[in-house]
């Protein structure tokens, strides 16, 4: 995969998206320029059956409009049967090895918290690992506390090479220390779906990046 397809990674999900309807979101966010998007349908009130297949499709749909990797969290079998770009994996989920079986060669990401898990995800061709919470989270009810940028740094002066996206409490006004410390993008929830203005909120982010 392009490092650079890591550079803009929204997630959403309908527990997400409490003001406004979520595919509007999406839609916007696309137009605006995010590169990557993960459907993560999680929480107590999570959709289930058909609404949660439909929602999936339709969020794979505007994505392949707008040409941009169309990832599942979590959901292998939902990954396959849609033929996703790929699928993001934490460390409580299917064992990576298996997880590589069944998918052949879709875009593999893993969350990662230390080098042993580390060494896992690249002995099992992980495409990108995800390195987080790094900031404090308001999205995730089971994050790991806060673990600032030191692993981060770690991990990219070791693997000068490697896909690398920061999670985890990321907004415009912090995006620019995880650049610093060798992440390749930042992947964000409430950036984007708590925006007022995601125009604007994906350009400063945008804007970070480059300068
Ligand atoms: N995974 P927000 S933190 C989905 O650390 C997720 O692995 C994390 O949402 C991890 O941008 C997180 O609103 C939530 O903080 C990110």
């Amino acid at each position: 995969m392009k490092r650079k397809n890591l550079q803009l990674y929204f997630i959403m999900g309908t527990e997400n998206t409490k003001q406004r309807e979520p595919l509007a979101i999406l839609e916007e966010a696309l137009q605006a320029g995010i590169t990557m998007f993960q459907f993560r349908e999680k929480g107590p009130k999570a959709l289930t059956g058909q609404a949660y297949e439909k929602f999936a499709n339709d969020c794979q749909k505007l994505c392949q409009q707008y040409h941009v990797p169309f990832i599942v969290n979590d959901d292998v079998d939902l990954a396959i049967r849609l033929k996703a770009d790929g699928i993001h994996i934490g460390q409580d989920d299917l064992h990576v090895s298996i997880v590589r079986e069944k998918i052949g060669d879709m875009l593999l990401g893993i969350s990662v918290h230390s080098d042993a898990e580390l060494q896992v995800a690249l002995q099992y061709g992980a495409d990108y690992v995800g390195i987080g919470p790094i900031f404090a989270t308001r999205s995730k009810d089971d994050a790991n506390a806060p673990s600032g940028t030191a692993f981060l740094q770690q991990v990219r002066s070791q693997h000068p090479e490697l896909p690398i996206v920061a999670i985890g409490g990321i907004d415009n006004s912090n995006a620019h220390t995880v650049f610093n410390a060798g992440a390749d993008g930042v992947a964000v929830i409430s950036a984007i779906c708590e925006s007022n203005d995601i125009q604007l909120t994906v350009l400063n982010f945008k804007e970070t990046f480059h300068s």
